[in-house]
């Protein structure tokens, strides 16, 4: 890669979703910039080059050398600063933001920050309703659906913004009116493998997330997890969320019989058998997202009724049909560990037994916590009544679990179906909830679920 015009101060690194969201802004704003990829042939490039046809592009490999001539770099999320051009770069001085910086120096209305290993897609989402049920117009994106610079107008009065660790390690200071990580697991380790001054991947991937902090005007918590803290919260308002009978003006749950009420403090607030979203993560979710609207001044009955109304979103435990008398479930979004946990948690509270599908591109993650999740309800009075496994890490999954539980191993998704199909008996769930990545076989996790979907309706 070499560059032919040296006239630009700003390089575009990366020409996906954020690249090309840069590159519009960057334009409306009237400034000078070229645009680069590793890819010698990104999907973009068409769409890029019929927008843009007087930006140079450049493609290839990344070089340090090229990148030094610029004198600041707008990094998509999906390039490490440790990839070694753009550690060079870093390290020669070249300024190195990514979109969320630019987002926030033009910005006028007030940011919710969400984060966390799994969740954030939900809770942006009932957030970004309960502010529109409040009246509000309201900007929701980031990481989900639109790229935070696309949402920008000077019309909105609130931004929801669903981040990644990946934007996150690039954003220097936010200055939300309230940021949260929702929970924390092991989620791509293989990006945070090799961070320089980190102990481990995790205490890296950790403090990626703990940036969403910074300039924050308020805090919200989950007690159950205490690696969701900030560690500088002295003068700034922190509300905590989390399973338990929660401390005043707090959010938590309150039993009374075999009901169970979302509160604060001593104060019911709605019962759980009124929430369309199912599963204890989701009454978590629940009351992260009042915690949060209420830090912003939502209106409470709006945004109960939004409780009320809001069915979840398509791949994250999602009912997709009955054959035989199994029903089947697809939770194509679980791509770890801690999301495969819950939706297993969230199911095995009802009789049914399940038939799990596991598998996929782990991101060098740790299966062992499935191995107590994944008990036999044959031998061992547990929930799981099969795995079969899929994809790259198919078979370290199986053998994981062969110990504790009967295993398959499915060559393709048609296979696993087939599969899951003979060993459900009538009255069984059966679970897609890889804990993986769709990567290694799939366009993405959507593709999975939507395959899942067609091929249980064919049974
Ligand atoms: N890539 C290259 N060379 C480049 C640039 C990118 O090989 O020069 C590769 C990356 O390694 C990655 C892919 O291209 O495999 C996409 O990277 P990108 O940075 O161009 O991604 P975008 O299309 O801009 O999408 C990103 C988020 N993707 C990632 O962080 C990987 C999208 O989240 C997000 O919706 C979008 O910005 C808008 O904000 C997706 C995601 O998977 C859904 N996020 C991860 C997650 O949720 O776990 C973090
Ligand atoms: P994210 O955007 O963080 O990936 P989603 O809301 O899209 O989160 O959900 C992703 C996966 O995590 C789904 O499989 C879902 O069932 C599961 N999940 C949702 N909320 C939680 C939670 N609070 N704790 C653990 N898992 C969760």
């Amino acid at each position: 890669m070499s560059l032919i015009a040296s006239s630009h101060s700003t390089l575009v690194l990366g020409l996906g979703a954020t690249g090309l969201s840069v590159a519009r802004f960057l334009t409306r704003s009237g400034r000078a910039f070229a645009v680069a990829d590793s890819r010698l042939a990104p999907a973009n490039q068409a769409v890029f080059e019929a927008e843009f046809p007087h930006v140079s592009l450049y493609l290839g490999p990344l070089e340090a050398d090229f990148l030094t001539q610029f004198s600041q770099v707008i990094l998509s999320p999906g390039i490490a600063r440790e990839e070694p051009a753009v550690a060079a770069a870093i390290a020669a001085g070249i300024l190195v933001i990514g979109d969320i910086d630019l987002f926030v120096q033009e910005a006028a209305a007030p940011i919710v920050a969400i984060t966390g290993s799994n969740g954030k897609t939900t809770v942006t989402t009932l957030v970004g309703e309960m502010a529109k049920a409040c009246g509000k117009n309201v900007g929701v994106g980031g990481n989900l659906g639109v790229p935070a610079l696309d949402l920008l107008n000077p019309s909105r009065e609130l931004y929801v913004l669903e981040l990644s660790s990946f934007q996150l390690e690039s954003t220097r200071k936010l200055g939300a009116q309230v940021a949260c990580i929702l929970n924390l697991s092991d989620d791509h380790m293989d990006r945070y493998a090799a961070v320089p001054g980190a102990r481990s991947p995790m205490q890296a991937y950790h403090r990626a997330k703990q940036r969403i902090f910074f300039g924050a005007k308020q805090i919200v918590a989950n007690k159950d997890d205490p690696l969701t803290q900030a560690p500088l919260a002295e003068g700034v308002a922190c509300v905590q969320f989390g399973l338990g009978q929660p401390d005043l003006k707090d959010y938590g749950v309150l039993q009374d019989g075999a009901e169970f009420y979302l509160a604060r403090g001593l104060t019911p607030l709605i019962n759980t058998r009124e929430l369309r979203i199912r599963g204890r993560h989701n009454w978590a979710n629940a009351l992260a997202a009042l915690a949060l609207g209420d830090a912003v001044g939502l209106d409470l009955s709006h945004m109960l009724n939004t409780l009320k109304t809001f069915n979840g979103l398509p791949h994250r435990c999602e009912y997709v049909g009955t054959h035989q008398g199994v029903e089947y479930f697809n939770d194509s979004k679980a791509t770890n560990v801690g999301a495969t946990l819950a939706a297993i948690a969230g199911m095995a509270s009802r009789p049914q037994q399940l038939v799990l599908i596991l598998g996929g591109d782990g991101k060098g993650a740790d299966f062992s916590p499935l191995r107590a999740a994944c008990r036999s309800a044959t031998t061992d009075g547990g929930p799981v009544k099969a795995v079969v496994t899929l994809g790259r890490d198919g078979s370290a999954i199986a053998t994981l679990l062969r110990p504790v539980v009967s295993v398959e191993e499915g060559s393709s998704l048609e296979d696993v179906v087939q599969r899951t199909a003979s060993l459900a008996t009538e009255g069984d769930i059966v679970l897609l909830s890889p804990a993986c990545a769709s990567l290694d076989m799939f366009k993405n996790y959507e593709e999975r679920g939507a395959m899942f979907a067609a091929l249980v309706a064919q049974l």
